[in-house]
């Protein structure tokens, strides 16, 4: 594969690159997880080297049967900002990048930077979520905020999401559009205070990541993407997944009503929350 190529569409028109501009950041690290993305590696991987040239690039691929972390390893050996994370085999989206936060905090990164490796976040749209990480502990890419939009996703799969998003809404009490959005900016010290929160089973790895971040009363921006369906090779997700997720937001959400709940009634307090969280 020709990992030189130009993308073939780009659908914002983002400020000309000038090198470094994010150096006040400290050391970034965009992370991509991957499973069979062979078709999509080269291209984002391009995208992503050309829109913030100062980044570094994790793939990190749990032995993919299409040959994706071969694809990467060429890559990283004619790129020294390009690194992969070889796993032994597929163990979730969770999974996958809690090891690779924790690969990005032992080698010292400052920013750690999610993305999806299936071309629907937009490379050169990491900007507008660096510069607004400036001012915040997390930066959120958001599909429901205005200015943002999703491009060639059926009804249906618009309606799950923000469905979804709304039941997350109601069940934590979060004010974010986006819960479950993929393309996420973080500082080191975030992740260092959330990290132990975390579960690195199942695909909750967003709304977890999320939570954990609100519930430390860090501060939380919604910035406007363009999210795209993939064009190429398949998705993960399926109606288990969903399901999954539904119910384990609503187990999570009753568990912090109850915890508001005795907070409110325990002698001597006032009815506020106990302190964590916004
Ligand atoms: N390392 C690793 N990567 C995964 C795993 N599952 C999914 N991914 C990657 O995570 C990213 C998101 O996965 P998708 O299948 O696109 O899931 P999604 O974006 O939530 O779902 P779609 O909207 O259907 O595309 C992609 O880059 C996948 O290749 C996994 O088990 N391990
Ligand atoms: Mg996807």
């Amino acid at each position: 594969m020709d990992v030189s190529r130009r993308p073939l569409e780009v659908s914002m028109t983002e400020q000309p690159v000038s090198p470094d501009r994010f150096d006040d950041l400290g050391k970034i690290l965009v992370i991509i997880p991957t499973y069979n993305e062979a078709d999509n590696i080269g291209m984002i991987v391009t995208r992503l080297r050309e829109a913030v040239p100062e980044a570094h690039v994790l793939v990190t691929d749990d032995n993919s049967p299409d040959g994706t972390g071969a694809i990467a390893d060429d890559m990283a050996a004619h790129d020294d900002h390009i690194h992969v994370l070889h796993r032994q085999g597929k163990e979730g989206l969770s999974a996958a990048y809690l090891a690779s936060f924790r690969w990005g905090l032992d080698q010292g990164y400052d920013v750690l930077v999610e993305h999806d490796a299936d071309g629907s976040h937009q490379p050169e749209q990491l900007p507008r979520l660096l510069e607004a990480l400036r001012g915040a502990d997390m930066v959120k890419g958001s599909r429901w905020v205005p200015g943002g939009s999703v491009v060639n996703w059926p009804k249906s799969r618009e309606v799950l999401s923000r469905g979804g998003g709304l039941w997350t809404r109601l069940m934590l009490g979060m004010p974010i559009k986006d819960v479950t959005g993929g393309f996420n900016a973080f500082r080191a010290s975030t992740l260092r205070a959330i990290l132990g929160d975390l579960d690195s089973k199942g695909y909750g790895i967003q709304r977890d990541l999320t939570w954990a971040t609100h519930q430390r009363g860090m501060k939380i921006v919604e910035v406007p993407i363009e999210f795209k369906e993939r064009e190429r090779g398949n998705s993960k997700l399926g109606k288990d997944v969903f399901v999954e997720a539904i119910m384990s937001t609503t187990k999570m959400g009753l568990a912090h009503r109850g915890q508001q709940l005795r907070s409110a009634l325990r002698p001597g307090r006032s009815g506020q929350d106990s302190g964590k969280g916004q």
